[in-house]
């Protein structure tokens, strides 16, 4: 391995990923510049203070800065290496990767590029873009040269590193974790590996920039596809009046089964999107994937029919009522539990969804946060304590709090088996 010492990095993008990343190597000596366009982001995090929720984030950052390791910018300074940390969304209908936010950092970084930096991409992405971020530096400083070119005499170092943070574990799994290192050149991996090194105390396992891509691809598509498995599952036992976490509960006893857990579909920004570049670059070939996919995204809707069905039922029961009359309540709005991260959650897509029907109120018990979203203004913010009154209960997400309590009293759609 090489013995390179990295005192000097520079982190650009300062989100989930960029920030703690650029704190934990902050922590542990390493002088580091972080680089984001967005200048709010730049001056919250050169005040010491965090614009993210992160369990022990806001304590690492503060520190850093404190201690004048962690600096924040919006024009990338020469370091040593650079980590990249952007976001890769899909686009379109056809879920294609979209990579502008990549060819953007690039092209921010290209000025600041010395010989002997190493370049680490560490946003998710499709196979292949290691390799398009290697030719758009290439484009924008001939000057230098670069792995695809000149191999190992390259100037510039280049390699894939994706993130496999769990949220809501960031800083702990950051340490912990192993890691797999992809670079263009064997010289790039260990390069790369030197530089993880600093804090990491998983193994480093490498490899070529291909294989690392599909790696962090496959670990988000096999959780994908194994919970699509457990909601389509939860899908078939309601049409039998089967308890589908009994059922689990029970085939997970078998020394080789190990179902996951049902719920109202799959959010936050990484198992919903990542599948799809697989399916986009293989579309003949990935049709579990897709499938996966499909059914995931399907489950908010059959839950929203679930509580339609319940209304039906309350006002069969209750003849002088209409619907103008029945208040509901939806526990839990976070794309999972015991977070307050509300991007990409099916739970608040179906509250929204139920608030755009005439209730009387539709009440949403988030404990996890102070105030609602735009985008769900049509509901109320409300106790626990208060939705207990409730007509209808819609269990959307398994929040420590609502574990405490027993099942309410009324109609109850329970999308993740807490109240038996
Ligand atoms: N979910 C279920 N049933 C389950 C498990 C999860 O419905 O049994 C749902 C959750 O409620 C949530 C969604 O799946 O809506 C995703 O949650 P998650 O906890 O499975 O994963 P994320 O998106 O928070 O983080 C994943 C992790 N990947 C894997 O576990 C393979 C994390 O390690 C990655 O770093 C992260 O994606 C990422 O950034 O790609």
């Amino acid at each position: 391995m090489k013995s390179t010492k990295f005192d000097n990095i520079s982190v650009v993008g300062l989100g989930y990923i960029g920030l703690p990343t650029a704190a934990v190597f902050a922590a542990h000596g390493v002088r580091v510049t972080g680089v984001d366009v967005n200048q709010t982001t730049v001056d919250t995090i050169n005040r010491g203070e965090v614009h993210i929720v992160e369990p022990d984030l806001g304590g690492a950052v503060s520190n850093a800065v404190a201690a004048r390791r962690l600096r924040a910018t919006v024009i990338p300074e020469p370091a040593q290496a650079f980590l990249i940390a952007v976001p890769t969304p899909f686009k379109g209908h056809d879920h294609e990767p979209d990579l502008s936010y990549i060819q953007s950092a690039s092209s921010m970084i290209a000025p600041a590029l010395r010989p002997g930096n190493l370049i680490i991409l560490e946003s998710t992405s499709p196979v292949g873009a290691t390799e398009r971020m290697a030719a758009w530096l290439a484009e924008a400083r001939p000057d230098l040269t670069f792995p695809q070119t000149h191999g190992e005499a390259s100037d510039i170092r280049i390699a894939h590193c994706p993130e496999r943070v769990l949220p809501g574990k960031v800083m702990q799994e950051l340490i912990t974790n192993d890691r797999i290192i992809g670079g263009m050149t064997p010289l790039c991996s260990s390069e790369a590996e030197a530089l993880y090194r600093v804090f990491v105390k998983g193994e480093c396992l490498l490899t070529d920039t291909c294989t690392a891509e599909m790696a962090k691809l496959t670990e988000n598509s096999f959780r994908d596809v194994n919970i699509a498995f457990a909601n389509e599952l939860s899908m078939i036992c309601d049409t039998k009046g089967i308890n589908v976490w009994e059922l689990i509960k029970l085939a997970n006893h078998h020394p080789r089964v190990n179902i996951l857990q049902p719920g109202p579909g799959v959010g936050g920004h990484c198992i919903a999107v990542d599948p799809w570049f697989i399916v986009n670059s293989a579309p003949d070939q990935a049709r579990l994937i897709r499938t996966a996919r499909e059914v995931n995204d399907a489950k908010p809707h059959w839950v929203v029919e679930k509580t339609t069905a319940a209304l039906g039922e309350f006002l069969i029961e209750n003849p002088d009522k209409s619907i103008g009359d029945v208040t509901l309540a939806c526990y839990g709005l976070a794309f999972k539990p015991d977070i307050d991260d509300l991007r990409e959650s099916p739970a608040l897509n179906i509250a929204i969804q139920l608030g755009t029907m005439p209730f009387k109120s539709v009440l949403a018990v988030e404990p996890n946060i102070a105030e609602l979203p735009k985008a769900a203004a049509a509901l109320t913010l409300s106790s626990l304590e208060n939705a207990r009154n409730a007509d209808i209960h819609v269990l959307l997400v398994d929040h420590a709090p609502f574990k405490e309590v027993s099942k309410p009293n009324g109609f109850v759609v329970d999308s993740r088996g807490i109240w038996p």
